[in-house]
Parts: structure tokens; sequence; C-alpha cells
């Protein structure tokens, strides 16, 4: 938890930078010498990298190798945690493990692959410890609301206590493997603590639709998804990922790491939360929904 950088009880120092600026990174890294980079900052919205493919090529893609430049020239001695992705499979069928050919069907996933190879490569030439999480879809209370599971629970909540009536969704029939973001967490650390560097999938290996995720959230609050749920073609994407579904042995047998949360039980944490939120925020946070709900 943040708290005022003169209490003596304080752990954690936010400090400025961009992926875009180079330069910064280096000083960044020289000030901080951290034990551990975990590379997390992307544009990371999927139907977004359409509207805007050469922003993300340089956020997503191009500011991966400006972090591990900065880390080769500040000299330090780091791991680095690179969040490589689940998209990159793309059109490739599940289940996909480590050994899947990836496959992109986005300008975000062609970034995240080059990401990927990147980190590899800079592991192989100079022997960094650089490792690459691939993660499946990771969610939880705090999932930027234009994603299609906080959409929906924002929207579950939101019409259970009769300030919406209808959501607007794209394609139903997606097929996605979608855990608990704190679970993953954990793994992406203990990634960072294995004697060797190496690349690892985090997944539940479920196997649920985006129809599935209605169904779960609308039902958990008493409601009938079908008569909330309207179709927008907005939604749909010029090429889209039909099926994710994970395979983590790997991390299972050399992490110790499994999820332990499913789909439907994080559907049901998140519609609780949303709920909560909804009676704490009132009117304000209706608003919210309504201008997001055309953008995703
Ligand atoms: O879409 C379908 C949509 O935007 C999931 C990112 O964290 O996970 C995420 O990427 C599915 C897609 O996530 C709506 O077409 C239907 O098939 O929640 P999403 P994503 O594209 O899977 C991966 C692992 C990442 O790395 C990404 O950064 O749901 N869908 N109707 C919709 N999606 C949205 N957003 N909104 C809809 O109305």
């Amino acid at each position: 938890m943040y708290v005022d950088p003169h209490d003596p009880k304080a752990r954690l120092f936010l400090h400025y930078g961009d992926l875009s600026d180079g330069a910064r990174l280096v000083t960044l890294l020289a000030e901080i010498k951290p034990d551990e980079v975990y590379n997390l900052a992307a544009q990371s919205h999927v139907r977004v990298s359409f509207d805007e493919p050469e922003h993300t090529a340089d956020t997503t893609g191009v500011g991966t190798i400006r972090l591990l430049e900065a880390v080769r020239m500040s000299g330090i001695e780091t791991k680095f945690y690179q969040a490589s992705s689940s998209e990159m499979f793309g059109a490739t069928p599940p289940p996909q493990n480590e050994d899947t050919p990836f496959y992109p069907r986005s300008p975000y996933g062609a970034a995240k692959v080059y990401s990927y190879w990147i980190t590899k490569n800079y592991r192989e030439a100079y022997g960094m410890y650089a490792v690459n999480g691939i993660l499946f879809n990771h969610e939880s209370p705090r999932r930027g609301e234009t994603f299609v599971t906080r959409k929906i629970t924002r929207a579950v909540a939101a019409i259970k206590a009769g300030k919406q009536d209808l959501l607007y969704m794209g394609n139903l029939d997606a097929v996605r493997d979608w855990g608990y973001a704190a679970e993953y967490v954990e793994g992406m650390w203990r990634m960072l603590q294995a004697d060797e560097p190496d690349d690892f999938v985090l997944a539940t290996g479920g196997n649920y639709t985006v129809r599935d995720f209605l169904q779960i959230s609308f039902e958990h609050a008493g409601l009938n998804w079908e008569n909330h749920v309207r179709f927008d073609e907005r939604y749909l994407r010029p090429t889209e990922v039909d099926a994710l579904v994970g395979d983590a042995s790997k991390a299972q047998d050399k992490l110790g790491w499994k999820a332990s949360v499913h789909t439907p039980e994080l559907a049901r944490i998140m519609v609780d939360a949303d709920i909560q939120a909804l009676k704490h925020a009132g009117n304000h946070w209706i608003d919210s929904v309504n201008l997001d709900s055309w953008k995703n």
C-alpha cells in the first residue's frame, strides 16, 4: 500500500519513467539498482491495438528492448521478468504450452512476440537472468473496466441495482482460460527465484466462452443474462483469437505453481466486489460505466 515517503513505514517508492524514454530508464536503473525488474508495461488492450498499432509496437514491443538495454548499459545485476502473453499463440489451437508455435492475430500479439524473442536473445547473448512468463488471461476486481470480465461484472452490479438495463457485447463464442491475478503474480515471482532462467506458461487449464462468463456472473446476482445482453459489432476485432486454453504443467513441475481459483469462482469474486464498489460509489460509478461501455 502507498504511504507518504516521509513516513518511516514507507516501503513503496514511485518514480517517473516511460518506456518510450530510453535515457530515463538507464538513469532510473542506475539510481535504484533493483534486484528484480518486472516489465508489465504495455498498451495491453487487444482491440485498441488495431486502432493504435504504431503506439502499441513502440510501447509493447520496442519498449522491452529499451528496458533490456537500460539494464545492460547501467551495468547492474538484476533479474528481468518479461510479461509475455497467451495472445502470442493467437490462431494456434489449444492446449497451448511453452512449445506451441506462435501465430499472433493482432498488433498487440505481434509486439509481444517481438518482446518474447528479444528477452530470450538477451538471456543467450549476454547471460542475463531474463525470463518470459507466458500468462493466460488473469483477472481480479482491479481489472481495467474495458476488458471483458470486468465489463461484465460491473454491468451485473449496475443492472442488479436497477441503474442499467442493457449491456452491449461483441463475440460471445471466444474461449478463454481466465485465472485469478493474485495467484499469477506469485507465479511471476517464483520464476525469478528459480536456479536457472527459463520461460513458463501460467494458466488454469479451464475452458470457458465469453457466454459462459456472462451466464455465471449474471446467475450469481440472480439475473438472466439473455434479458440484458445485446450485440454491437464495434466490439468485434478485425482478426479474433478464437480459443486460448493453457497447459501450465511445466510451472507445476519446476516451480510448484498451480492455479487454485478457476473461472466460475473468479467471476463470483469479481461480481461480489463490484456490487460492493457500487454501494460505496453510488451514481458517480454508474456514470463511468456508461462512458466506458462504448469504447472497448
Ligand atoms: O477479451 C471478447 C473478445 O479484451 C476477451 C489482455 O489482458 O488477455 C487480454 O486480452 C475476449 C475476446 O481480453 C467483448 O473478442 C466479446 O475474444 O478481455 P479481453 P483479451 O483480448 O483476451 C491477454 C492474455 C493479454 O495479454 C491482453 O493484454 O472477449 N469480447 N465482447 C469482448 N472483449 C471486450 N474487451 N469487450 C467486449 O465487449
